[in-house]
């Protein structure tokens, strides 16, 4: 039967996805899905993007360092506020428009029967599809006691996400997480359905410093 591999966030760490892929065989009919930020931090944002452009059962979502970068594109620029914006910029060297114009057709969410694939997650309060792309991305926290939007979320749908960076996925019956932070020395984390498996792979080293870790 078919699979759904759902991937973590890969920050341009390629070596750590293609070991992933390695574990994970996908098939050719096997749905592969990117939660998004493919792109940033990490040493190698075109050796992800190559393989993302080959591989043709992969659908992303768009990040919000994706986002960040598309909106630069859009006005004829490049984002240069953060080094690790240049660094991503310099890696995708020429091909820069050939990159923004393949992240451009990715969509801010995946919607089937029983699964939703963002990246950030969602206000439970607002229907799914009226949520502007800005809180898809970034979104963690909600309402004044600011608890993490997926304890708020009752939907049946299976909703799977990255983003917010953990040492453990999250794992609910309704909502799984899987930023398991490899740019930042952690695991590049995969989630296959429908049996709900999770195949990790540790990061080969900390690419990026995080300051805390949750
Ligand atoms: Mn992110």
């Amino acid at each position: 039967m078919a699979r759904t591999i759902i991937i973590g966030d890969v920050h341009g760490c390629w070596r750590e996805l293609q070991i992933l892929l390695r574990k994970v065989r996908p098939a050719p009919e096997d749905l592969l899905i990117s939660v998004g930020d493919l792109i940033c931090k990490g040493p190698d944002t075109r050796g992800v993007l190559d393989w993302a452009m080959r591989c043709r059962n992969l659908q992303c979502v768009l990040g919000n360092h994706e986002y960040r970068f598309l909106k630069h594109w859009k006005k004829g620029l490049t984002p240069d506020e953060k080094l690790y914006d240049l660094e991503a910029a310099h890696q995708m060297g020429r091909k820069y428009e050939t990159y923004m114009r393949f992240i451009d057709t990715w969509p801010t969410l995946l919607m089937y029967r029983d699964l939703v694939v963002v990246h950030a997650g969602f206000d439970p309060r607002t229907p799914l599809l009226e949520q502007p792309t800005s809180e898809l991305v970034n979104i963690r926290r909600i309402g004044k006691g600011e608890t993490p939007w997926y304890e708020r979320y009752r939907g049946s749908r299976l909703a799977v996400f990255g983003h917010w960076v953990l040492r453990k996925p999250v794992l609910r019956g309704n909502a799984i997480g899987l930023d398991t932070g490899c740019v930042y020395g952690g695991s590049l984390t995969a989630l296959i359905l429908p049996e709900r498996r999770l195949v990790s792979v540790r990061a080969r080293r900390a690419y990026r410093r995080k300051e805390s870790w949750v």
